[in-house]
Order: structure tokens, then sequence, then C-alpha cells
């Protein structure tokens, strides 16, 4: 039996909602560059292929992936955003510092997502090394720049 059978109201991440009136936030770390401008084409290809206008995107430079959850929250606090996407790499190091701020960072998006009650998309990359992070962003492994992006898109067919 279908849905539509049950006579069910259904939010579903299935559909593809209209976003050409819809108002992004890209938030991109500096820390290795490289890899997050390369996500942030891929975001911003991403939205427009979807119908999002150009005017109706913002992008937001933080230092870090640490600083992305502030950039959220800033962004978040704008009436007129409707979704925010975050992109980050953090590569792993010698020390557990990755493991300190992506926890950090995925804590942090959420209490955003859920204290302003819009979708927080977590675009950050989390690779053991560079090539990791190259194969992820427009290499073999595709750009989750644009997962990140259609995620959010997605997201907004919940009401
Ligand atoms: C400090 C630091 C280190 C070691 N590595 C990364 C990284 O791989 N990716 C990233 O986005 N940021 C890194 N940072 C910077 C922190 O995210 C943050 O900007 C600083 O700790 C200042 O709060």
């Amino acid at each position: 039996m279908s849905s539509a059978d049950k006579n069910l109201s259904v939010f579903s991440t299935k559909e593809i909602p209209d976003v050409s009136n819809k108002n992004f936030a890209i938030v991109v770390a500096e820390w290795n560059s490289e890899i997050t401008e390369a996500l942030f084409e891929g975001a911003y290809k991403t939205l427009i292929e979807y119908g999002a206008k150009a005017e109706n995107i913002t992008r937001v430079d933080v230092p870090g992936s640490y600083e992305l959850s502030f950039g959220a929250q800033k962004m978040a606090q704008k009436a007129q955003v409707d979704a925010i996407i975050c992109l980050g790499c953090v590569i792993q190091g010698e020390t557990k510092h990755n493991d300190y701020i992506n926890h950090a960072v995925a804590q942090g998006l959420t209490n955003v997502s859920l204290k302003y009650d819009k979708p927080v998309i977590f675009g950050v990359l989390t690779p053991n090394d560079q090539q990791q992070a190259i194969d992820r962003a427009g290499g073999i492994h595709g750009n989750k720049g644009d997962e990140a992006a259609f995620t959010a898109i997605k997201m907004l067919g919940i009401n």
C-alpha cells in the first residue's frame, strides 16, 4: 500500500523542493583552502543548477573549521537565510587536533540547526591525508560540496 493509499501527509526528502526563492549561506573554512575552494565551487554550482538565484547565495569565510559553528550561527540569526552549508577540511595530523575539531564542529552545527530551526549542513571532509581530500573535492569520489548543497536543498522540503 502506498503512502497516498494510506491518506498520509508526507514530507519527504525524496522530493526536490522549489528553491528559486530560497536564501542560502555557504560558510567556508580557509584552512586547506585548495580543498575548501573546490568544495565551494561544487556547492555553488549545485545550488544554481537546482534553481537557486546567485543573488540569494551569501558566502562567508572563516579561518578554520572550528569557526564554522560561529559563522553558521551568525547566518542562522538572519531571518532571510533559509539554509546554511558549512564547508571545511580537517586532515588528520600527528596530534589529535582533528578529533577535537571534528567533534566540536559536528556538535556546534547540530546545535545551531536545532536552535534556529534551519538546515545546517556538515560539509566537512575528515580525511586521513591530502589525497583522500582531493579525491572528495572533485576527484574520484566526487565533490562533497555538491552533496552538501543537495542535502540543504532536500532539507528545505521538510516543513
Ligand atoms: C589548528 C588547525 C589545525 C591544526 N588543522 C586544521 C585543519 O586541518 N583544518 C581546519 O579547517 N582547521 C584547522 N586548524 C584551525 C582550527 O580549525 C581553528 O581555526 C583554530 O584552532 C583557531 O580556533
